[in-house]
Parts: structure tokens; C-alpha cells; sequence
């Protein structure tokens, strides 16, 4: 099993923790996005989206996309459960991942990479091969959709030490990544969030964080 990754990209950040929290150790390719190595004919012949991450098995198989590589992962090491150990909390876990995903991370890449005075995304307002100038409309929607994001995810925080009550989840982990993302466009946790950047310090401080 390899893992193809990119250390500075959000998406294979979030794989990356995943597998740390697991206490995995799988091998890993870096692939350059900011150089456009994910974009040239070798990593398009390992995904033809050109999106990371990827996880590779020793039979060939591949999956591309974060959160079917931590199911994945999850059925195959179920210690350390971090997507819910009954019907219920998976589905709990589902639901919140999906708000902190769409209005975290997606919101993010919306208002970063539709600034058209950005050299490197300018035209690449859509993740991968497509070429697509900066749509700046999508900062303004990006930027409500966060938030919406910072104020929810305030409330969920309100007595609770994870997103999902005591226990860490992936939940957090996508939530962790999204707000570090925000920072590449300028955008951080607001100063009276308490419950949050408590939160924040104690998550970045695990040793996942740094994986
Ligand atoms: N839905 C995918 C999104 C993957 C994605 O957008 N990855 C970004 C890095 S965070 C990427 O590969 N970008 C390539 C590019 O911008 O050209 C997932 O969750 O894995």
C-alpha cells in the first residue's frame, strides 16, 4: 500500500492525520502541486482528475478520494475507531463531516483559488486538470459559507471538548485542516470563539497534526 501525497495540500493532510491517529505506517509518494507535478502525464496516469490524495494497494487498486481512503482504512485497522463504532454514530459522524468538509474545506478552496491577483490559481479555479479562470463571485460565496462554518462550529464546540462530545473524530480532523486552510486566504478563527480556539489548541497540539 502507498499513499500519494502532497505535504502542503489540505486533502492529503487530512488522509495523512487520519493514518497517524491509526498509527499506520504507509509509504508515501510527494507530488508537487504547487510545481504542477499532479498535473503532468506519471500522476495522470495514477489519477486522471489530478487530485490527491490517492491511496495505492499492492494489487493496483487505487482510491481517490480522502474519505473513502479512510473508510477504507477504518474497516481494515477498526482500533482507534475514528468514524463511529455503531449505525448511529457513524451516521452522526457522516453528517457533521460533510458540514465541515462543504463549509470548511470546499468554502476555503472557493475564496483561495478565485482570486484572479493569485499567480499560482488565478486560472485553476477548479482543483485538477480543468482549466478555469478565477470566478470572483465565489470569494463572496466562499466567504459567507465560512462564516457559517466559524459559527457552527462554535456552537458544536459549547460544553463539548471534540466536535462530537469526548471523543476525537475525523470530524475534528477535517475541521482542524479546514481552518488551517483558511489562513492561505486570510481568514482565521474570530477572536470571541472561545469554545473553538480552545479547541483548535489542543487538536493542532497532537502529534497527528504535524504528520
Ligand atoms: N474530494 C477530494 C478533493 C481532492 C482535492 O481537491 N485535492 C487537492 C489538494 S487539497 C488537489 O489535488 N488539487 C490539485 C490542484 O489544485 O491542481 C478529496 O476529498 O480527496
Amino acid at each position: 500500500m502507498k499513499l500519494y501525497d502532497c505535504a502542503v495540500a489540505p486533502n492529503p493532510r487530512r488522509a495523512r492525520m487520519f493514518i497517524a491517529e491509526k498509527g499506520l505506517d504507509i509509504p508515501k509518494v510527494e507530488v508537487d502541486i504547487l510545481g504542477g507535478e499532479n498535473l503532468q502525464e506519471a500522476f495522470l496516469a495514477i489519477n486522471p482528475r489530478g487530485l490527491l490524495p490517492v491511496l495505492e494497494l499492492d494489487d493496483g487498486t487505487r482510491f481517490d478520494e480522502t474519505m473513502a481512503i479512510c473508510h477504507y482504512l477504518e474497516e481494515l485497522y477498526p482500533d482507534t475507531p475514528l468514524l463511529g463504532t455503531t449505525p448511529v454514530e457513524r451516521a452522526q459522524i457522516e453528517c457533521m463531516q460533510r458540514k465541515m468538509e462543504f463549509d470548511g474545506m470546499i468554502a476555503t478552496s472557493e475564496v483561495f483559488r478565485n482570486q484572479p491577483d493569485n499567480e499560482n490559481f488565478c486560472y485553476r479555479s477548479l482543483p485538477g486538470v480543468d482549466d478555469l479562470p478565477a470566478i470572483e463571485g465565489l470569494i463572496v460565496r466562499g466567504t459567507k459559507t465560512l462564516e457559517r462554518f466559524f459559527y457552527w462550529l462554535e456552537k458544536f464546540l459549547d460544553g463539548n471538548r471534540f466536535i462530537m462530545g469526548d471523543r476525537f473524530t475525523m470530524v475534528d480532523i477535517t475541521a482542524v485542516c479546514a481552518v488551517d486552510f483558511a489562513k492561505w486566504a486570510d481568514i482565521t478563527i474570530p477572536k470571541e470563539n472561545t469554545n473553538t480556539l480552545r479547541w483548535y489548541e489542543e487538536v493542532s497540539s497532537r502529534p497527528s497534526a504535524k504528520a
